[in-house]
């Protein structure tokens, strides 16, 4: 599984997810599963179209691995925006947060750990 830090002037985006239930409301780095053959790069470009019409490069690890109970594992990327502006295709809503509102909104619980390192990269904290 495959997470995006999109950082544009020192905010990250973060997306608000629909489903499950459980997670619905909750807010995530986009992402999502990488098939089979795909680099992580390969599918974070396809996630990252798919879910927010832009085009992304790059794809340099960001925080640590985060075992999934499934047996899978997420990692994050930071990714450079290339072109588009994200527009939330298959989430409720997308919101670009400084340092300090990362630790103030709802993550989901995978993505919690990542807060200090995806701090570092931002402002206003
Ligand atoms: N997940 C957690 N944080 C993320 C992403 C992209 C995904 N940043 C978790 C939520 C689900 C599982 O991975 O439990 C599958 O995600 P999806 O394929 O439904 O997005
Ligand atoms: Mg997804």
């Amino acid at each position: 599984m495959v997470a995006a830090a999109i950082i544009v002037d020192g905010r990250l985006l973060l997306a608000q997810r629909t489903r499950p239930p459980e997670l619905a409301g909750l807010w995530e780095l986009p992402g999502g599963k990488a098939e089979a053959g795909e680099t992580a790069e390969d599918a974070l470009r396809r996630e990252l179209r798919e879910e927010l019409g832009i085009e992304v490069s790059g794809g340099d690890r960001i925080g640590d691995d985060v075992p999934l109970p499934d047996g899978r594992v997420l990692r994050a990327y930071r990714v450079e925006l290339v072109s588009g502006t994200p527009v939330a295709l298959d989430h409720a809503d997308l919101r670009w947060v400084d340092g300090r509102e990362l630790g103030e909104i709802d993550l989901v619980g995978n993505d919690r750990g990542w807060v200090p390192d995806l701090r570092l990269h931002l402002n206003g904290w």
